[in-house]
């Protein structure tokens, strides 16, 4: 029987002092959901157009709550590296549900990133746990359900709309009682020794390079350690996205994009090695990958907007090949970008799935 693990509050480090080139984005103020609801849809898709990234603030969950949730990734990081180990699923073969431990992957230079991951899938997956998270599972149950229902629900509901289909129609390939590929993630991202930090900022400076996500919507809590970096759609111009006090990061990913026949953009984004003056912290990460049902085929929705804006194909339907169903993309993505490698951006410009390539973004 696990043992409750009483959890120190979580620090958050200060704020950098470094000007950066900061992105502008779109904020979607989810406190006026009931009384604002088209104003919201037609900013919401328009963001998810234009920019792909923007801020969610509104949505009800205290900070406090959000704060044991950094302090929980904080206690698990902290189990020494030989009990971790004991929950790495086969990566090679793209599972990604337990721990990925650093050093898997080649960065500028020849540096080993010192990038670990720990995914906790929704309740219907099977998993073991070490005792400290074991111990707090009830508590991450709940927070993976307060992100569908406070967070998710409602930003899938006012796409919806905004495409004109039934309200409930995105809501329904993305519910929380189904088995799905969502998870929950604590992400850690260690410091690097001068000599690497060296090494990397000769390079590109690069912690991860330039990717989209696979899901349909990624959370990303507040992470005060400016490192997250997005290409401007437009302009192509890479930005530094701001910690905001009490909000959510949001980008769309992959699967919207195919569901939308590319109208929605699959967001290209990465994180950089932080300013001067956060560079020697240890960044911790705290995400949610929201994914259709594993069933659903990724073709372009019948959604009346889309078709008179003529985005009625995404790149299967255009290539004429078999569209994959959002199991089976997940499987093989996965398995590309997880592949150990021993080369700076190994496997760049592979097919994944006939119609769509594994790519890096510059
Ligand atoms: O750490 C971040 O800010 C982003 C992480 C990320 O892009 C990912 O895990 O896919
Ligand atoms: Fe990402």
């Amino acid at each position: 029987m696990p043992i409750a693990v009483p959890l120190s509050s979580y620090e958050h480090v200060p704020e950098t002092k470094a000007a950066l080139d900061w992105a502008d984005l779109p904020t979607i103020d989810l406190s006026l959901y009931d009384s604002d609801r088209a104003a919201l849809a037609a900013t919401l898709i328009d963001a998810v157009r234009t920019k792909g990234f923007f801020y969610v603030t509104g949505f009800g969950i205290p900070q406090a709550t959000v704060d044991r949730q950094f302090a929980l990734g904080q206690q698990f990081y902290a189990l020494p590296l030989d009990e971790k180990l004991k929950y790495v699923p086969d990566l090679d073969n793209g599972e990604y549900n337990g721990y990925r431990p650093a050093g898997r992957r080649v960065l500028a230079n020849g540096v080993r990133d010192r990038t670990e991951v720990y995914n906790i899938p929704k309740y219907q997956v099977p998993q073991e746990f070490p005792d400290a998270i074991a111990a707090n599972l009830d508590e991450i149950r709940d927070f993976q359900k307060l992100l569908h229902d406070r967070v998710l629900d409602p930003l899938l509901t006012l796409i919806a709309e905004a495409l004109e289909l039934p309200s409930d129609y995105l809501t329904n390939i993305h519910q929380y009682d189904v088995r799905t590929e969502d998870h929950l993630r604590y992400m850690l991202y260690s410091r690097y020794t001068p000599e690497e930090q060296a090494r990397l900022l000769a390079g590109d400076g690069l912690y991860s390079q330039g990717h989209t996500d696979l899901g349909s919507i990624t959370l990303l809590f507040r992470q005060p350690v400016a490192a997250l970096q997005i290409k401007d759609h437009a302009t192509g111009e890479w930005k530094w996205a701001k910690p905001l006090d009490a909000s959510l990061t949001v980008n769309t990913c992959d699967a919207l994009s195919f569901l939308t026949g590319n109208y929605v953009k699959s967001t290209v984004h990465r994180v950089h090695l932080p300013p001067p003056d956060q560079r020697d912290v240890d960044r911790l990460g705290l995400l949610y990958f929201a994914r259709p049902h594993n069933d659903v085929v990724l073709s372009t929705v019948p959604s009346p907007r889309l078709q008179r804006e003529g985005y009625t194909q995404n790149e299967f339907e255009r290539g004429g090949v078999q569209v994959p169903t959002m199991g089976e993309f997940t499987q093989k993505k996965q398995t590309w970008q997880q592949k150990k490698s021993e080369a700076f951006r190994f496997r760049d410009g592979e097919e994944i799935v006939p119609g769509f390539k594994g790519q890096y973004h510059d």
